[in-house]
């Protein structure tokens, strides 16, 4: 294992303190039906990602490396969804509606779950996040801490919302961290450029970028 190819330059890959972070692959996202639907987006664009994100995945699994998982979601009752949030965006069906998939972007319902094909494996944690950042209100932090983990390869959905914003919070907590290109996507093409542009502009301000097979190569797998 070595340096990943990236921008804005190569990543230095610490094999004993990195993990991989899926972010939000749940079928509320992916799939027809479901909030990002709700929303008024297309999510073919989202869907496409789910082999990319397959191999990204399988190949942290094949060298035995750490990997967290996020979902959006909220308690039945709703006590941690801000109502601000819930009335968000005048969309279709609100948070906690019944939907295509069962209530809209609640926990156990089949919407917030990953989408099969992403499934975690046993000794893989899922924070559960009401959020967008996957730090706000969970035990990530102290996830990441336990296992001594300070870099932080990043993929799924969406670029320019909970990616983003999981990569800033991270990036103020000191973690290295990296986006792998295409194992992420926006229902906005334009944001998803946009986003990355950000991340690695001033030198890498929030963090570096490259693509999944520089990221396999590196990790020899
Ligand atoms: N709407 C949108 O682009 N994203 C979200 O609401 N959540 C995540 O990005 N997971």
């Amino acid at each position: 294992m070595g340096s990943i190819k990236a921008a804005p330059f190569d990543f230095l890959l610490i094999p004993d303190h990195v993990a991989l972070v899926v972010i939000d692959m749940q079928r509320d996202f992916i799939e027809p039906g479901g909030f990002g639907a709700s929303l008024g987006n297309d999510v073919s664009r989202v869907q496409a990602i789910v082999p990319t994100v397959a191999r990204l995945l399988n190949g942290f699994r094949a060298r035995g490396l750490p990997v967290f998982h996020t979902r959006e979601c909220h308690l039945p009752d709703l006590s941690d969804c801000p109502p601000a949030k819930r009335s968000r965006g005048n969309p279709s069906l609100r948070i906690g509606d019944e939907g295509a998939m069962g209530r809209v972007l609640i926990k156990g319902e089949r919407g917030a779950e990953i989408v099969p094909q992403l499934a975690p494996i046993a000794g893989e944690l899922t924070i559960d996040k009401p959020g967008k950042g996957a730090f706000y209100g969970t035990s990530f932090g102290e996830a990441l801490a336990s296992k001594g983990i300070t870099q932080l390869v990043f993929a799924g959905v969406t670029t320019e919302v909970c990616v983003q914003t999981t990569m800033r919070e991270a990036n103020d907590r000191g973690f290295e961290c990296l986006l792998a290109t295409d194992a992420t996507e926006s229902y906005f093409p334009a944001f998803k450029a946009a986003a990355i542009e950000m991340i690695v502009a001033q030198g890498g301000i929030v963090g570096w970028a490259a693509t999944t097979d520089a990221i396999l190569e590196a990790l020899d797998v």
